[in-house]
């Protein structure tokens, strides 16, 4: 069985870094004593644990050696092909009662889960090395820093928390000793990887994750979506924060005045391109920086939101990416990467569909199966990552690491739409802003299992990712917009709008600087705009295109509305809410006739 790894026994001076928490330490002697492991590795993040671990890995085929000359410090994983994609249908968010985790939740009641997992995990690192990882979510110095731990019997998760967190002793000094100060406990297992056995469950309350079964990233590295979102947002909305599916841009012009702009995309809708993007000639001294490629925590200061990303590397879509698609990205990835699920090619490299260049004449494919240009299967999985760390990024803002964070000037929600929502519009205000984000949808994709193309209601990006109940996060968006007096602009945008011929109507990637551009245009008061139903649209000239190879009546449609595609669309917005049997508060009920009032004039 792939994954399945027997214990492995570090020498002095590796695997010791022992917490000095109580807490910690009693927390840890109860999940030993339940799963029976054959010893515990105390993780310190060190660069010489790392190495040990990475040989280790490579002795039991967790990880596969990659052309270190091509890209170095880099390795292959496989996960098992039962197990490529975050499992929304075995998620549960186990609050005291089904309303708390609301209607866009599976809900399992806490006391039975509890006692159903501790079934599953009672001796299940047995033979195995129990890995305790101490990990930071934010800067040093962020009033919204957290603290977890993670337990596991996968070395992968170990090796990628490393890239993904701040790990070891600077999160055991963030802790302290305190046996009351907040921190997160998270507990992950493969038992056998089957999908039969396969559960990640949240207990927002007790701030604890278990996740069984799984080896796949958003499963398992319980930082991510599990901690810094799904129990990320129950916090804040308890302790007035927001916890977002958002990138982190900042945008500076040729006279040097920034602006930092926060987006949620769903999963797969191009976030990390949008986060590194490199702006086309045509914006010469134009700047583009990363603060964040997934996640934004955000918090109210001087009546102004700020964020900062928890992370500290990207757990990327890898196929697709191309030097035309992510410079900034491929300079990412060329070195210290762990690749998970791609293509293997005859010298060591790694080879994804959508990689510039030809595609090699044989490879390996994800399952470790022999590949050619000539095969039905995708060589590299459609869901397949790379786990980098943020600091490989080119294009890093130098104020990544600033505790107080960036301010917001924009807030932008956008999905994969073929029809309907046209390339931008800015929202009236605030609530109307909360509005576009609240019906946003999107054509489902490979991030998830299930069928891909679908369009799904995604409401802020955050469908699977809100820990907690879907009107009370609506309601806690217009309360923070209440104590915000210089609120960030809200607008909405759709890069994969589609002519009648099948074909995107917009060039995407790059281009996508003329759209923020207006963005900033209209955040620092300038910019025109025509009033519609919808918000504010900019007519064709409001937007730069200069040097942009794109026909006038593709502009026309980007920007246009359809009334029958609107109607349908507004239906759409009401079947929603209704669908949430009542939660969806009345300012989003007003803004929604409001709309649809707007449509029949
Ligand atoms: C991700 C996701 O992995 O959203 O970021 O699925
Ligand atoms: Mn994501």
């Amino acid at each position: 069985m792939k994954n399945l790894a027997p214990a492995i026994f570090p020498p002095e001076g590796i695997g010791d870094a022992k917490p000095g928490n109580k807490a910690v330490l009693d927390w840890v002697h109860e999940i030993a004593t339940l799963t029976q492991p054959e010893n515990i590795f105390w993780c310190d993040g060190s660069e010489r644990e790392n190495e040990f671990l990475i040989a280790e890995s490579l002795k039991q085929n967790v990880l596969i050696e990659l052309n270190q000359k091509k890209v170095p410090r880099s390795y292959l994983h496989r996960s098992n092909p039962n197990d490529v994609a975050r499992v929304e249908q075995f998620t549960f968010v186990c609050t005291p009662t089904k309303q708390e985790a609301g209607p866009t939740n599976n809900w399992s009641d806490p006391t039975e889960t509890y006692a159903k997992l501790r079934g599953l995990l009672a001796g299940a690192m047995r033979g195995r090395t129990m890995f305790v990882i101490p990990y930071m979510m934010g800067p040093e110095d962020s009033p919204l820093t957290k603290v977890g731990f993670e337990i596991t019997d996968s070395k992968y998760v170990v090796l990628s928390l490393r890239t993904m967190t701040r790990m070891g002793e600077i999160a055991l000094r963030r802790l302290g000793d305190d046996p009351n100060a907040e921190w997160n406990r998270g507990v992950h297992s493969l038992l056998d990887v089957n999908p039969e056995r396969r559960f990640i469950c949240h207990f927002p309350q007790d701030n604890t994750i278990i996740s069984v079964g799984s080896g796949y990233g958003g499963n398992v590295l319980l930082s991510k979506k599990c901690l810094a979102l799904r129990i990320g947002s129950y916090l804040a909305c308890k302790q007035g924060w927001m916890a977002e599916h958002m990138l982190i841009l900042g945008v500076e012009s040729p006279e040097g005045r920034k602006h930092y702009v926060a987006a949620a995309f769903p999963s797969a809708c191009g976030k990390t391109n949008f986060a590194m993007l490199i702006p086309p000639v045509h914006f010469k001294g134009w700047k583009v920086t990363t603060v964040g490629d997934d996640i934004g925590w955000m918090r109210i200061r001087d009546g102004r939101l700020y964020a900062v990303n928890p992370e500290n590397g990207y757990f990327g879509v890898v196929p697709g990416t191309s030097f035309k698609s992510n410079p900034n990205a491929m300079q990412s990835i060329a070195h210290d990467t762990i690749y998970t699920n791609v293509a293997l090619t005859d010298d060591g490299d790694v080879w994804w569909e959508g990689k510039d260049g030809e595609p090699p004449a044989h490879a390996i494919d994800w399952r470790g199966n022999d590949w050619t240009p000539q095969s039905k299967e995708k060589a590299a999985h459609p869901n397949s990552r790379f786990t980098t760390p943020m600091r490989n990024n080119p294009a890093l803002d130098p104020d990544v690491e600033k505790g107080e964070g960036v301010p917001i000037s924009a807030i932008i929600f956008g999905g994969r739409r073929s029809d309907t929502v046209p390339l931008v519009c800015q929202a009236f205000d605030w609530d109307h802003g909360v509005y576009l984000g609240a019906t946003m949808a999107s054509e489902t994709t490979a991030a998830a299992t299930g069928a891909v193309g679908r369009v799904r209601r995604d409401p802020m990006a955050m469908l699977p990712f809100c820990g907690y109940n879907i009107g009370d996060y609506f309601q806690h968006w217009l309360d923070i917009g209440k104590r915000l007096t210089n609120p960030p602009l809200i607008f909405n945008v759709n890069w994969f709008r589609k002519g009648a011929d099948g074909k995107f109507l917009w060039p995407g990637f790059g281009e996508n600087m003329r759209v923020l551009k207006w963005i900033i245009d209209r955040s620092e008061g300038s910019g025109g705009a025509l009033k519609s139903p919808i918000g504010w649209l900019p007519s064709p000239h409001d937007l730069d295109l200069a040097e942009l190879d794109i026909d006038h009546n593709a502009v026309d449609e980007l920007l246009g509305l359809d009334h029958e595609e609107w109607q349908k669309e507004i239906a759409a917005h009401k079947e929603f809410f209704d669908s949430l049997g009542g939660v969806v508060p009345e300012e989003l009920q007003k803004q929604r006739e409001q709309l649809a009032a707007g449509f029949e004039l």
